[in-house]
């Protein structure tokens, strides 16, 4: 059985990760595709219980380096507890958000320092990457009118705008330092569109 490929979805809150997936999935189970289908934070058991303790609104002291560190916490139970299994027993792996969010949002975001980031994702995923990251851009004033009628928001949607501008700003970064695995998308348009767009790319692969 040949191996699964991994792709990753991420960019800022209301760019449509999740619309998007919904319609992926689809579209690999109609070519016959077998799928896992995961998130971070989160996707295992531990990894979920991190996602709470990382999204509680009670936790606003919570360090930014403790912030980090949970993330990458999550991030390796879910690559050796999940995707790699998957993937070795022929899978695709499609996960809402992965290790660019920690660059974009705890980097960017956070102001922490790129360098270290880099050192955890060596420590944590050494050579291992995803064979496709598709960044859904959209301004922030989109992504934000698209979530305004949520009932409540978690810790990080709590922060300041210019909070999200830096996110978007190191996630663009990223799609032009690794332009061969990270392809920058358009969301502001209509799902249709954006979704044939992601189709050719994993038609690609
Ligand atoms: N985080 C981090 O800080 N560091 C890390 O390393 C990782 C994560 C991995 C969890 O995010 C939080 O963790 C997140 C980053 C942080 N923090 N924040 N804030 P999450 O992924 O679980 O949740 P999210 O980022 O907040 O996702 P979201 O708000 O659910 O957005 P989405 O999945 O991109 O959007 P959606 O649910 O598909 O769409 C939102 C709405 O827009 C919905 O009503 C859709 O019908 C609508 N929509 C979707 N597409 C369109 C288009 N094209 N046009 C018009 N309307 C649309």
């Amino acid at each position: 059985m040949s191996k699964g490929k991994f792709i990753t979805i991420d960019g800022v809150e209301g760019a449509g990760k999740s619309t998007q997936i919904d319609l992926i999935c689809s579209y690999l189970h109609r070519k016959g595709i077998e799928v896992v289908r995961t998130r971070e934070p989160g996707g295992t058991e531990v990894g979920e219980k991190i996602r709470s303790v990382l999204l509680d609104v009670e936790n606003q002291e919570m360090h930014s380096d403790t912030e980090l560190l949970l993330m990458f916490s999550s991030r390796n139970e879910l690559i050796q507890n999940k995707i790699i299994p998957a993937l070795n027993d022929g899978y695709w792996v499609v996960s809402d958000r992965f290790t660019d969010a920690s660059f974009a949002y705890q980097g960017g975001g956070r102001m922490l320092n790129l360098d270290r980031i880099a050192e955890l994702e060596d420590w944590v995923l050494g050579d291992f990457k995803p064979d496709l990251t598709l960044l859904l851009d959209v301004s922030v004033e989109v992504g934000m009118a698209r979530i305004e009628s949520r009932a409540a928001k978690d810790r990080i949607e709590l922060e300041e705008r210019e909070f999200f501008e830096r996110v978007r700003s190191v996630f663009i970064s990223r799609s032009e330092a690794f332009p061969e695995r990270i392809k920058l998308l358009d969301a502001s348009g209509a799902v249709d569109d954006i979704h044939s767009k992601i189709r050719a790319l994993i038609d690609s692969l």
